[in-house]
């Protein structure tokens, strides 16, 4: 006997701190996951649902905190290393892992991501969907190539080791940032169905950089459709596999724009019909502060409607001075 799974698609709801316990009463028993955004720890925080602290700034807002929901219940576990709830069709996981900014983090990412495909094909949810990276100096220099390198060396060599090929459809949507401090942040969303992926024909598949960019590519794909919503990877001022106007943030912003459009256009020929702004999300990654009042003008202009998070972080290549990862979703 086969069992019948129906394809949930995830929710999400944006809310500074003020507005979190209405959110959080009012989806209590579907919520999947809590991520908050925060230079410093933030007075709330979950004991009984995933959650992960990201240690960075919010512009303009004390936390930012992302209440990820399924539309059913969801049950949530706790074992040694994780927190994680299913819903029958997907499952949402947070691993946090101390003391990320000593050694070398090839042995660390090899871990976490092993120990994710354990906890997914164990559950019966073995279709990683979108992943969330957050660790601490990712441009700082390893030991003998630079941290996000080293970061993409362990993730490639567990995608390998347990299986799963790196390679068109079979790579989650993905964002990797860094921080200032502490912890290496790994936040998953998994199904019991695969996910429908998008790549943007403008840009290299990242799994196909060339060696350059180091020598394991990085295992993500530009976006993946999960029911009706949208999740688009981090996206920035890549044209192929180059970095396009190192020196100039608002050309940075242009191409990244274009690049978002091409993904949304991607996913549109796959089936994805959502159009109301009011259900877009994104999140605005800064290398630098004073780039921050240019940047909102001009995304204030291009997406009205949508709830924008701006945080300061560094990017995965030193040259890339803004990112941006959307979801959307349908609006009843
Ligand atoms: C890029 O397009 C920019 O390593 O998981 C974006 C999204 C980027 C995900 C990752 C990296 C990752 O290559 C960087």
């Amino acid at each position: 006997m086969t069992e019948k799974i129906t394809v949930t698609s995830p929710r999400l709801v944006c809310v500074s701190p003020a507005q979190l316990e209405v959110v959080l009463a009012k989806s209590a028993g579907t919520i999947l996951g809590v991520l908050a955004y925060a230079a410093t720890r933030p007075e709330w925080s979950a004991d009984a649902l995933p959650y992960a602290w990201v240690t960075l700034p919010v512009f303009r807002e004390e936390a930012w905190y992302e209440v990820w929901i399924s539309s059913r219940a969801a049950v949530v576990s706790h074992d040694s290393e994780f927190s994680f709830s299913c819903d029958g069709s997907l499952l949402f996981g947070s691993l946090v892992v101390d003391d990320a900014d000593s050694g070398q983090l090839e042995p660390k990412a090899f871990a976490a991501y092993t120990a994710i495909f354990d906890l997914l094909d164990r559950t019966g949810y073995p279709e990683l969907l979108r992943v969330w990276n957050y660790f601490p100096d990712i441009n700082a220099a390893g030991r003998g190539m630079e941290r996000y390198r080293e970061f993409n060396v362990g993730r490639y060599e567990a995608f390998c080791r347990r299986g799963r090929s790196v390679g068109e459809g079979m790579v989650p949507a993905a964002c990797a940032l860094g921080t200032r401090r502490g912890t290496l942040v790994v936040c998953f969303l998994a199904g019991k169905m695969p996910g429908v992926f998008i790549e943007n024909p403008r840009q290299t598949n990242a799994y196909r950089y060339p060696g350059d960019f180091g020598p394991r590519s990085p295992a993500f794909s530009r976006g993946v459709l999960v029911g009706d919503a949208l999740l688009v990877s981090g996206t920035a001022s890549i044209v192929g596999s180059r970095t396009m106007h190192p020196e100039d943030v608002l050309r940075q912003l242009g191409e990244t724009l274009e690049n978002l459009r091409v993904v949304i256009a991607q996913a549109r020929v796959r089936g994805f019909a959502a159009q109301d702004p009011a259900g877009l999300c994104l999140n605005v990654y800064l290398r630098h502060a004073t780039d921050f009042p240019v940047v909102r003008g001009r995304l204030e202009a291009e997406f009205g409607g949508a709830r924008i998070a701006y945080l300061q972080a560094d990017v995965c290549r030193a040259d890339l001075l803004v990112e941006i990862e959307a979801f959307w979703m349908p609006v009843p």
